[in-house]
């Protein structure tokens, strides 16, 4: 069994519903096991392209599916969301990264471990935290107090923010 850490993020359609639906399909793998689930958080688009804010949320999780094998998963999720509606454009229902992976250091041409922008941002660090395994956690933050990211985030109340009907 190996420790991991799974980050999602959406900013497309019914956000919380996205993340909720991915977790479930997370939830539903054989082979995995999630152990503890974050916050969600609303959080400022990072990079050049003007979009909506994102919902980010962090799960901690247990698995015997090696490296490979847990991508093509969050990938399936990934498709099996986005199949739910037309995307003509950037932004996305949902994207799952896979953070860490227990120690393991990886780089092949489809993944990265530890995910190389983990340390670069906040909306991921925060949720890392809270979901973060007593070794892991002094390691998340130290790079909570070291990142030069300054985009804000703030933990996510639906009644607020999201209109329904
Ligand atoms: N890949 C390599 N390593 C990994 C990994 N550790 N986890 C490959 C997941 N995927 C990994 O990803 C592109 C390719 O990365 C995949 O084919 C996979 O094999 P993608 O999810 O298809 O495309 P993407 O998400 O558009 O690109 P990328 O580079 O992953 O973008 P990011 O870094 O995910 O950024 N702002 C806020 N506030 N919150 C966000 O969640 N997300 C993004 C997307 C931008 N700004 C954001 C947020
Ligand atoms: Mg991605």
């Amino acid at each position: 069994m190996t420790d991991a850490y799974i980050g999602l993020g959406a900013n497309l359609g019914d956000r919380a519903a996205h993340l909720a639906e991915a977790l479930r399909l997370l939830g539903q793998t054989p082979g995995l096991t999630v152990t503890r689930t974050s916050l969600v958080y609303e959080t400022e688009p990072v990079g050049g392209v003007p979009q909506d804010d994102y919902l980010n949320q962090v799960v901690a999780l247990t698995t015997t599916l090696p490296p490979l094998a847990l991508l093509n998963r969050l990938h399936a999720i990934e498709a099996a969301l986005h199949r739910q509606r037309i995307v003509r454009w950037g932004p996305r229902t949902v994207d799952l990264d896979l953070l860490l992976y227990g120690d393991t250091h990886l780089e092949t041409p489809t993944l990265t471990v530890p995910h190389p922008e983990l340390a670069n941002r906040r909306f991921v660090l925060v949720p890392l935290l809270e979901v973060a395994s007593p070794a892991l956690a002094p390691q998340v933050q130290q790079w909570l107090a070291t990142t030069p990211d300054t985009h804000w985030l703030r933990p996510y109340t639906p009644a607020k923010d999201e209109t329904h009907g």
